[in-house]
C-alpha cells in the first residue's frame, strides 16, 4: 500500500512564529502545535505532546484556532480542509459519541463498537421523518429521508451505497436504512407477514446462512447484497428485490483458527434434542468443517436461541416447518447437516495406485448418513468421491482418485452444494417477498464488500477491489457533479476543474479484449495453461502499463496500483478459482436425489447448456453482474454512506489516526475532498465572511455598502486572485482561507500590542 500522505491543500507560505499548525507524527500520524522558530524552508514546532518538531514547510498545515470545540457536523464547514483537520474533527466528535459526520452529502459512520440505543429509537425515526436534510444531527435516518423524499418528489429511483472495510459497520447500517425505510414505508397497525417485515426479516436469513466469525468481525458478511426495495405511488412499501454477490465458498470446508464456518452450522448442531437426532448431528467439535478452528462459541450469542430466531425468520420469509409448505424448513436443515457429514469422510489408499478407498468405519458411518439426508445413493455418493468418468470419442474410461484428489473432490462437492443452497435461499426470499410490476421507484441500499489489501491476496481480493474500483468510479462522477451543481447553483464558473478517472484501472481489469479477466478466461479454456504461463502473459501484456507492477523478487505475483494503494495478488488460484463448473459426476448424483428440493438445486444441466456457451468463468459472470449493478446504480439518484472502523481491537472509544486515515482514503472521502480543492473548497455567506474579515477593512464596514459588494472590497484590498462570490456565498480556492486569517492575526496581533503599549504608557 502507498504509504503517502494525500496533501489535500497545498500548504500555505503564510506560516509565522506563533502560529497554530499540523505536523507529521510517527504515532499520532498528525499532531499540532506552535510554530517558534523557522529556517528557510524549515518549520520548527513545540507539539502538544511537549516535544519539538521540525518539518519542511509543504508539510506543514495551519490550524484553525477558532473551530468549535466539539468539532463541526460537516466537514464542508471547516475552514482548513486539509487531512490533519478532517482527522481532528473526527475525532472530537467521536470523543462525544457523535459517530456520524456529514461531508457534504457523504454520510461518515465511524462505528460506536457499543450499542446506542437511543439513537436509533421511535422517537429518533419520529423526529428525522419531519426533518429537513441538515437541521438535525448527521444520522443514517436522515439519508434515508432524503432518499426517500427525493423519490416521492421527483418520482425518480434513489441508491444508497455503504462501504467500509470489513467490521465497519456497514451491514448494521444498512439495517438501520431499511429499518427506517420500512417505518415511512409500512403499513401501521397491520401485523404478520407483511412486506415489510419480510423484508426486515430477510436479513437474519440471509447472516444466518451468508456470515461467520472472522479476524475482523465476529458477524461478518461473507457475500455483497444489494436490496431493492419498491414503492407504490403512495410511498408504501410494495415489494422487494434481494440480489447477492459472491460467497465466500472456500469458508465452507476451510476455516483457521479464531474464526468460524457460516453461522448456520453452530445453531443446527445448538437445535432441541430432536432435530439433532433426527440429522445425527452433535457437538461442533466433532465435525472436522468446525474442528478445525478452536473458535465455537461466540461472545454473547447463545446459538440456541439463534436457531429459533433463525426459524422464526424463515417462516416470515415463506419458509415454514409446516408439512404442507412447499418446502418444508426440514430440507434445508437436513442438506445442512449433511454438508458437515459428508466433511467427515476421509480417505486412506485404495488397493490401486492412486486410488482410495473409504478409511474407517466412522467414515463409512458419515458416508452413510450423508447419503441418508441427501436421499442419494450411497454407492453412488462413494463413486462420485473417489472415481472420474471420461468419455471419449473412443471409449469411457473410470479414473480413481488418490487420497489427496478425494478429498479435493468432497470438499468440491461441500462447496457446491452449500452455495447452490445460498442462491436458492435468496430465489426464495424473493419469491415470497414479491415484486411489485407496477412500481415505478425504488430505493436501492448496497452492503458490499470494501477494499482489500492483505499480506496474501488472491482472486477473491482481485474480484472485491475490482468492485470498488468501479464504485470509485462511480463515486467520483458523483462528486464531482455535485459540485459543479452547487456551482452552477451559486451562477459561478467552474469549467477548469480536472478530477483523476480510475478508467485505466478498470480498463486493465475488464476490457475485453486484452483486460486481466479476458486472459485469465483464456488461460482457465487452454487445458496447458498453469499460474506460470498466465502470470507471463499478464507481464507481457502489461510491461507498459503504469498501473501494472511486476514485483521484482516474484515470477508469478503481480501488482495492480489501484486508486486506494498497490495490491500484490497471488496468481497460484486463480486458474483454480475462476472455473465454475460442476464435477459431471456430483451433478449426476444430486440430480437423481429422491428428495425433490435436493434434485432441484441441480437442475439437469442440459437445460443450461443451451442457454450459455460451455465455459463460464467466475470472474467474467461477475464482471456482468457488476454491470447490471451499475446500470442499476446509473439509473438511481446515489446516496453515500462511508463507514469507518476506529480500531481493530472492536473496542469502543479507541480512535486509531492512521489506521482511519488509511480508510478515508480507500473509501474516497479524502479524494472527495480534494476534487472540492480542486475547486473552492472554502465557502462562507456573505455576512459569515463578513463577520470574521471584517477587521481588516473596517473602512468598509462603516460605508454603507450590500454585504456582497463589501465581500468584494475586502477581498480586493486583501489582493486575492481567482476566488469568486456567487449568489450568496464567497468561494475561496484552496489556501486562502488561510491567507486571510494570518492578515487577520496580524492585525488583532497589531492591534492587542498596540493596547498593551498604551496600557504600559497609562501606567
Ligand atoms: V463485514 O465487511 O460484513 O465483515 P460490516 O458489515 O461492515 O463488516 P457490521 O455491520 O457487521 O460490519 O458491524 C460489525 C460490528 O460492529 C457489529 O456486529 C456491531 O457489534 C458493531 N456495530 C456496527 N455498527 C454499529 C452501530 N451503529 N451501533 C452499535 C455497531 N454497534
Ligand atoms: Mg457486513
Amino acid at each position: 500500500m502507498a504509504n503517502t500522505f494525500i496533501y489535500l491543500q497545498a500548504a500555505p507560505v503564510n506560516i509565522i512564529v506563533g502560529s497554530h499548525v499540523w505536523v507529521e507524527d510517527p504515532t499520532l500520524a498528525w499532531i499540532n502545535g506552535e510554530v517558534f522558530k523557522i529556517s528557510g524552508e524549515e518549520v520548527h514546532v513545540h507539539t502538544t505532546n511537549g516535544k519539538t518538531a521540525v518539518a519542511n514547510i509543504s508539510k506543514v498545515f495551519p490550524k484553525d484556532t477558532e473551530a468549535p470545540p466539539g468539532g463541526v457536523d460537516d466537514m464542508t464547514k471547516l475552514s482548513y480542509l486539509h487531512e490533519p483537520g478532517v482527522l481532528h474533527n473526527l475525532a472530537m466528535r467521536y470523543e462525544l459519541n457523535e459517530i456520524y459526520t456529514y461531508t457534504g452529502n457523504i454520510l461518515i459512520a465511524i462505528n460506536p463498537f457499543q450499542r446506542l440505543p437511543h439513537l436509533y429509537d421511535t422517537h429518533m425515526m419520529e423526529q428525522y421523518k419531519g426533518a429537513g436534510f441538515g437541521e438535525l444531527s448527521p444520522h443514517v435516518f436522515a439519508v434515508a429521508d432524503v432518499a426517500y423524499k427525493a423519490m416521492m418528489n421527483e418520482g425518480k429511483s434513489n441508491a444508497i451505497l455503504v462501504s467500509g472495510e470489513s467490521g465497519a459497520g456497514k451491514t448494521e447500517t444498512t439495517k438501520m436504512l431499511m429499518r427506517y425505510l420500512a417505518y415511512l414505508g409500512g403499513r401501521s397497525g397491520v401485523e404478520g407477514r407483511t412486506v415489510e417485515q419480510q423484508v426486515l426479516e430477510s436479513n437474519p436469513v440471509l447472516e444466518a446462512f451468508g456470515n461467520a466469525k472472522t479476524v475482523r468481525n465476529n458477524n461478518s458478511s461473507r457475500f455483497g447484497k444489494f436490496v431493492e426495495i419498491q414503492f407504490d405511488k403512495n410511498g408504501r412499501i410494495s415489494g422487494a428485490a434481494v440480489r447477492t454477490y459472491l460467497l465466500e465458498r472456500s469458508r465452507v470446508c476451510q476455516i483457521s483458527d479464531p474464526e468460524r464456518n457460516y453461522h448456520c452450522f453452530y445453531l443446527l448442531c445448538a437445535a432441541p434434542p430432536e432435530v439433532r437426532e433426527k440429522f445425527k448431528l452433535r457437538d461442533p467439535t466433532s465435525f472436522h468443517y468446525l474442528n478445525q478452528s478452536r473458535s465455537y462459541a461466540l461472545d454473547g450469542v447463545d446459538d440456541t436461541q439463534e436457531y429459533l430466531a433463525t426459524i422464526r425468520a424463515m417462516d416470515i420469509v415463506g419458509i415454514s416447518e409446516e408439512e404442507q409448505a412447499s418446502v418444508p424448513l426440514e430440507a434445508i436443515f437436513r442438506v445442512v447437516a449433511s454438508i458437515l457429514h459428508l466433511g467427515n469422510i476421509e480417505f486412506a489408499k485404495g488397493a490401486d495406485v492412486d486410488s482410495s478407498e473409504v478409511k474407517d468405519e466412522k467414515s463409512r458411518f458419515h458416508l452413510n448418513t450423508t447419503a441418508e439426508l441427501l436421499k442419494c445413493d450411497v454407492k453412488s455418493l462413494e463413486n462420485a468421491l473417489i472415481k472420474r468418468v471420461m468419455v471419449t470419442p473412443e471409449e469411457i474410461i473410470t479414473r480413481t482418485l488418490d487420497p489427496v484428489a478425494a478429498v479435493g473432490s468432497r470438499d468440491a462437492l461441500a462447496k457446491t452444494i452449500y452455495s447452490r443452497l445460498f442462491d436458492w435461499l435468496v430465489d426464495k426470499i424473493n419469491f415470497s417477498i414479491g415484486q411489485d410490476p407496477n412500481s415505478k421507484q425504488l430505493i436501492g441500499v448496497l452492503d458490499i464488500y470494501g477494499f482489500e489489501s492483505f499480506k496474501f491476496n488472491s482472486f477473491e481480493q482481485f474480484c472485491i477491489n475490482f468492485t470498488n474500483e468501479k464504485l470509485q468510479q462511480h463515486f467520483n462522477q458523483h462528486v464531482f457533479k455535485m459540485e459543479q451543481e452547487e456551482y452552477t447553483k451559486e451562477e459561478i464558473n467552474w469549467s477548469y476543474i480536472e478530477f483523476v478517472d480510475n478508467q485505466d484501472v478498470l480498463d486493465l481489469i475488464e476490457k475485453k479484449p486484452g483486460g486481466i479477466i479476458a486472459l485469465l478466461d483464456e488461460a482457465c479454456m487452454f487445458p496447458k495453461s498453469t499460474h506460470e504461463t498466465f502470470a507471463q502473459k499478464l507481464f507481457q501484456t502489461f510491461k507498459n502499463n503504469k498501473r501494472f507492477i511486476k514485483p521484482k523478487l516474484s515470477r508469478t505475483n503481480f501488482t495492480i496500483s489501484h486508486y486506494a494503494g498497490e495490491v500484490t495478488y497471488l496468481a497460484d488460484l486463480f486458474l483454480d478459482k475462476n472455473k465454475d463448473y460442476v464435477v459431471a459426476e456430483h451433478q449426476d448424483l444430486l440430480t437423481a436425489s429422491k428428495c425433490s428440493f435436493v434434485a432441484n438445486l441441480f437442475p439437469p444441466p442440459a437445460e443450461e447448456s443451451s442457454k450459455s456457451s460451455k465455459f463460464s468463468s467466475i470472474g467474467s459472470r461477475f464482471k456482468l453482474q457488476l454491470q447490471s449493478l451499475m446500470e442499476t446504480l446509473n439509473s438511481t439518484e446515489p446516496h453515500y454512506i462511508r463507514c469507518v472502523k476506529p480500531n481493530n481491537l472492536l473496542k469502543p472509544a479507541i480512535f486509531e489516526n492512521a489506521n482511519i486515515i488509511q480508510q478515508l482514503r480507500c473509501g474516497g472521502v479524502l479524494e472527495a475532498i480534494r476534487i472540492s480543492c480542486a475547486g473552492y473548497p472554502t465557502r462562507r455567506t456573505f455576512y459569515e465572511f463578513i463577520h470574521r474579515f471584517g477587521v481588516l477593512a473596517p473602512e468598509i464596514l462603516e460605508g454603507n455598502h450590500d454585504d456582497k459588494v463589501a465581500c468584494q472590497m475586502i477581498l480586493d484590498k486583501m489582493g486575492l486572485k481567482g476566488y469568486q462570490i456567487g449568489k450568496t456565498k464567497v468561494f475561496l480556492r484552496a489556501g486562502q482561507m488561510a491567507e486571510l486569517d494570518a492578515r487577520r492575526a496580524e492585525v488583532l496581533g497589531n492591534a492587542a500590542r498596540t493596547i498593551q503599549r498604551q496600557i504600559r504608557t497609562y501606567i
